[in-house]
This record gives C-alpha cells, structure tokens and sequence, in this order.
C-alpha cells in the first residue's frame, strides 16, 4: 500500500471485540458505515474455526475498499489474503511477518514508549500503534497508561505513521490527532456502545474523515433514493433533446429515430473482470464503462446512449455504490455518452451489465471479414502495457509501474482513431480486448486469410523490455498475448496505412494478411521476424 494511502487508511482503525454482544461481522459492517477506514480483526482465542468469519469479514472489507489487518497471526493473514498483520512486542518479528507476507502487505506493531521504540525494528514495519494513551478496560493486560505526552514522545520518535490506541473516545480523538498521530484505534468506543452506530459517526467527524455517513443495513435497498440522485449526474443531463424523446428517468427511455442504431453490451464481474483490492470504486465503474464504449469505437460508431445493471451484493454501502457511479459518469461524460438509465439489484457479488446505443455515420461498418491478402495488420497503440499493468497489481510490485497501471486501470475507447480510419475507408476493424493473437484469429477466421505476425519493433519499449527482465521473446508475448489494450486492429494495405499514421502516429504494424495457408495464424510462436528486428512500416505482405 502507498504510504499517504496507508496514513488515510489509519484514521479511523477499529478493532473487533471478541466480547461483544454484536456479532463480529455486524460490528464491522457498523464501524464501516459509520466511517471507520481500517478494520483489524482481533481473536483472542483464535481457533482454525474463525476462518470462515475471518473470510466474511474480509469480503465486507473488500467491498468497501477498507483494508483488513488480523492481529497476531501471520498465517491467517496469509490464508484469508488479508491487507495486513498487527504484531504486539510479544509476537513474532516484523522481518518474519515481512518476509512471509511479501512487501506490499501492511505490518504493524505494537509499541507503548520510546524505549520500546528503540528496540523495535522499525524499518521492517509500515506504521505503529501506541498506547494505552487512556485507560482501558478491554484489554486486561494492557501496559501502563502514556498519557497525550507519552503518545506525543512516540510520535515524535517515530520515522513510521502512528495509531493512537486505549480508551479512545470521539471526545478524546482530537487530543490525540494533535500530537501528529495520524490515527485513532478504537474498540469499545464502537462495539460496545449503546448506538454503535451512531458512536462511530461521531468518531469519524472527530477523525475529520469526508467519506461518510454511509448507511446501515442493506444501504443501496433505497433503489429509488439511489436512482434519484443519479439523475442528477452530467451524463444523465447530456442526453439532449435532440437525441431523446423521453429522458432517462422514466419507466423506459425513448431516443429520437438513429437512422443507423448500433448495440452492444458487455458485462464486468468481480472476481472475474475486476477486483477491489487493486481497483477503486470509481476506477470499477469508469473502466466497465470504457470497455463497453470501446466496442462502439471498433464499429466505428458514435456513442448515444449506455444503459447499466448493477448488482450488488447484501454489504455494499451507499458510498461504494456513488462512487462506482461516478466514475461511470466521468467516463460517459468524457466520450459525450448519455446515461440513458439502469437498475440495482441485489446478488453475489458487484457486476455492471453495461448495454449502448451508438449511432453508425454514413459509411460503410467495418467488418472482421473485409481483411485481404496483401493487407497489412496494424494497432492503433502499442500492445501488451495493460497486461504489465495487471501482472504488477496482482504481485504488489507497484513502484515505477505507473504507465502500465494506468492502462490497465484507464484504458481509452478510440474514438479519435475510429474516426481517422472511417475517413480513409478501412473495411476491417475491431477491438483488442483479449489479445493480439485471439482477437487477430477473429479477423483470419472470418476473413479466411492467414495473419502472420511481423511485430514492428517499436512496440517493444524499454519500459517493457525493463518489465520483462530484459527478454525480448517475454516482451513480444505480452504484446501478442497481453489482453486489455482496447486499441483498435485493422487490416488495411501499406499505403493506406502510411496516410493513417499521418493522423494517428502511434500505429504499428503487428503483421499482415496472406492467401489462407492452412492455419489462420503463423509466426506467433517463433517470433522470428520480430527478433530479427521486423522494422516498422516494413511491407512483408503477400
Ligand atoms: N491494545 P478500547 S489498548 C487492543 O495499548 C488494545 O496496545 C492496546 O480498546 C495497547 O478502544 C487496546 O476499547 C484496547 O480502549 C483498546
């Protein structure tokens, strides 16, 4: 995690209570919506038989985008895929925890005084928690109480974020952020408090903290309230009097007649198309919205209308469901889409079905069955970035990733290259969503043309080479592999492909067309001509 993510992430950490009449994942459900931004699961008679709260616990937080931390176990942080451990002097060292939970997972400890400071291995921690800063009854064996000043000692002390701990109250919060702690933990002040709820509302606006009040219980089942203040959105008022007949807003939308309509859908699934523990809210309902958009652009079509279904499962609050709906928003605004309506409702997990509307220009569509031989096989945009992106979340090996992150994170629907290669009548178009080489076999199989692929050796950056340590064939398989680019691939003769890349200089040529030989694709796995430096614009075809 980003250390200025981590400091966030702190400020209001709660604690489960293994001695609270509310159960544990209520009690998290609460200290969520009431604005709590850290969970730490806390046993203290853990058994193998937690396992399965534990999972609860970790699918509430992932929902939520609240990161999870398991106390003293190492191995069930491990097991459950937590975001964390919190270790106490006692127990095992943070090099241990460090070295089996990997770099990006948080560890914390426990350190009550600056002597305990100096004998702590600091640097293999990402962030402390001291206390008893006040006296506390939840914890029988908590060490003598340090006071503000004590708290105030440690901060200072410390090169590592700190978390106030012990007795804290919304009262006693501010006291406690003034020392340059950068966080409150609280148990009781929430799970054993007559209106947990409200107690953790009120410690939240003490924590300063913006992103609340989320509602309790089953938040999005306000379908109506929810749909109401989508309404309200940019997207939602884009859609013009000149396209719509009947905005969105009512039972059905009505467009004006298109005289060419174009439809497409898509579906984005968590677990299956995105995860939350490396994709935001916002970045979800942006990306579901692009990825859509983008199969408008590989028809060369200009985008109307997009229509959305959200599911949500049962602990999804209101904030995680504004959120995914504003990065929808900002996405469809981007392109000049209408949000033309849609529905919630409840299910397993969160998942988008996204449906659109576009409008065809005067031209005729591109097809996947106009490739020829001769034809060269171009991208609008180089290739295999979006993969890096994903590999690089899914190891947590994040730093100086940023450009194959972004991609991954924010692809473009190519619009702008849509309308350059409609100008100059390319007849085979579509989108790169899961590959070069499978969506290429789309077009050789409906063409009836073998693709053999001459990478132009452009597309293997520096930046790529650096991620594929060095080995050129690795680089050329994430181009030729690597799904989720969502550049354009057309198929068109070199000349024409000279002209295009006038307008849109980052074009590459990836291969060419030829007489069907017998197989649909060649070239994919010995990658010879790319090896031997293929060169850009080089006409190989025939
Ligand atoms: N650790 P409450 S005090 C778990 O001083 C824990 O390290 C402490 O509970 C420490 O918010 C504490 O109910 C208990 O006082 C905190």
């Amino acid at each position: 995690m980003l250390p200025e993510i981590l400091k966030e992430k702190l400020r209001f950490y709660f604690i489960t209570d293994d001695s609270s009449p509310l159960a544990v994942d209520r009690q998290v459900q609460t200290a969520i919506c009431g604005g709590a931004t850290m969970i730490q699961y806390r046993h203290k008679s853990f058994t193998p038989a937690q396992y399965g709260e534990v999972l609860e616990i970790r699918k509430i937080c992932r929902a939520n985008n609240v990161p999870l931390i398991i106390n003293d176990d190492i191995v069930m942080a491990k097991a459950v895929g937590a975001d964390g451990v919190h270790l106490g002097q006692a127990d095992a060292s943070p090099a241990i925890a460090r070295e089996v939970l990997g770099n990006e997972t948080v560890v914390g400890v426990s350190v009550s005084t600056t002597a305990e400071l100096a004998k702590t291995d600091i640097a293999a921690c990402d962030y402390i928690g001291t206390g008893p800063v006040f006296a506390t009854a939840t914890k029988k064996d908590s060490k003598p109480v340090i006071a503000i000043d004590g708290l105030r000692a440690v901060v200072e002390q410390s090169k590592k974020p700190v978390v106030a701990i012990g007795g804290i109250t919304a009262d006693k919060a501010p006291a406690c952020l003034e020392t340059g702690a950068c966080g409150v933990a609280v148990i009781s002040w929430v799970s054993r408090a007559e209106d947990p709820e409200s107690s953790a509302r009120k410690l939240a606006t003490a924590c300063g903290i913006k992103n609340q009040p989320m509602e309790l219980r089953h938040p999005w089942s306000d379908e109506f309230g929810l749909i109401r203040s989508f309404l309200n959105m940019d997207s939602v008022k884009a859609a013009s009097p000149e396209d719509w007949v009947v905005p969105p807003g009512h039972d059905a939308a009505v467009l004006r007649c298109i005289d060419r309509p174009v439809f497409t859908t898509d579906a984005h699934v968590e677990g299956v198309h995105f995860d939350f523990s490396w994709q935001t809210p916002a970045e979800v309902g942006a990306k579901a919205a692009i990825v859509t958009l983008s199969d408008l652009a590989a028809a060369c079509a200009e985008p109307v209308a997009m229509f959305v279904n959200l599911t949500l499962p049962d602990n999804v609050s209101e904030y995680m469901i504004t959120e995914i709906y504003q990065g929808l928003d900002k996405a469809l605004a981007m392109y000049g889409c209408a949000l033309g309506g849609g529905n919630i409702s409840g299910g397993p997990c969160v998942a988008l079905d996204m449906f659109a509307v576009g409008k065809m220009p005067d031209i005729k569509p591109p097809l996947r069955s106009a490739a020829r031989p001769g034809d060269g096989l171009y991208s609008t945009g180089r290739l295999g970035l979006a993969r890096a992106g994903l590999l690089s979340l899914q190891a947590k090996e994040t730093e100086g990733r940023d450009l194959f992150i972004e991609r991954f994170k924010r692809p473009r629907a190519r619009f702008d290259a849509a309308r350059v290669l409609a100008g100059n009548k390319v007849a085979c178009v579509m989108d790169i969503s899961d590959g070069l080489t499978g969506d290429a076999r789309h077009i050789a199989e409906a063409s009836n043309v073998t693709i053999v692929f001459d990478l132009d050796a452009a597309l293997i950056t520096g930046a790529l080479l650096d991620f594929c340590r060095g080995d050129r064939a690795e680089s050329a398989s994430l181009v030729l592999r690597g799904g989720e680019d969502y550049e354009l691939l057309f198929t068109c003769p070199e000349n024409k492909a000279t002209v295009i890349r006038q307008a849109l200089p980052d074009v590459y040529r990836v291969g060419h067309c030829r007489t069907f030989t017998g197989s649909y694709l060649e070239g994919s796995s010995s990658l010879s001509s790319f090896q031997h430096g293929g060169g850009r614009g080089a006409d190989n075809a025939g």
